[in-house]
């Protein structure tokens, strides 16, 4: 993938951004993050799996959802990170 910036490389791991809809991968995560209202969640999320930081707010409703794929070494790993706002709206 060429428009997501790619990590800095280590001696020991290689890395390589796919793009979001690369549907084949070894592992598999799950993340969710939660918390209030503008403390940062989608600021995190978004450089976390973009490498992107804006300082424009916009509220989260509900629930968003990210995917970053990433291969270290020869192996690929799905991340898929659901935001709420409100703890009490997760049901797992
Ligand atoms: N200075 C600074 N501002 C941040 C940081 N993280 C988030 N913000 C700002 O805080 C506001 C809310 O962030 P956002 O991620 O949209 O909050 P969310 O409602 O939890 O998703 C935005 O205006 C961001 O620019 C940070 O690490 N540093
Ligand atoms: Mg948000």
């Amino acid at each position: 993938m060429t428009e997501v910036d790619q990590p800095i490389q280590s001696k020991e791991y290689k890395y390589e951004v796919l793009p979001d809809d690369y549907t084949q991968y070894d592992l598999s995560y799950k993340l969710i993050v939660i918390g209030d209202s503008g403390v940062g969640k989608s600021c995190l999320t978004n450089k976390a799996t973009k490498n992107i930081f804006s300082e424009s707010y916009n509220a989260t409703v509900g629930f968003e959802f990210f995917i970053f794929n990433i291969k270290i070494n020869d192996k690929i790993l799905k991340y898929k990170y659901g935001i709420h706002v409100n703890k009490n709206c997760i049901k797992v």
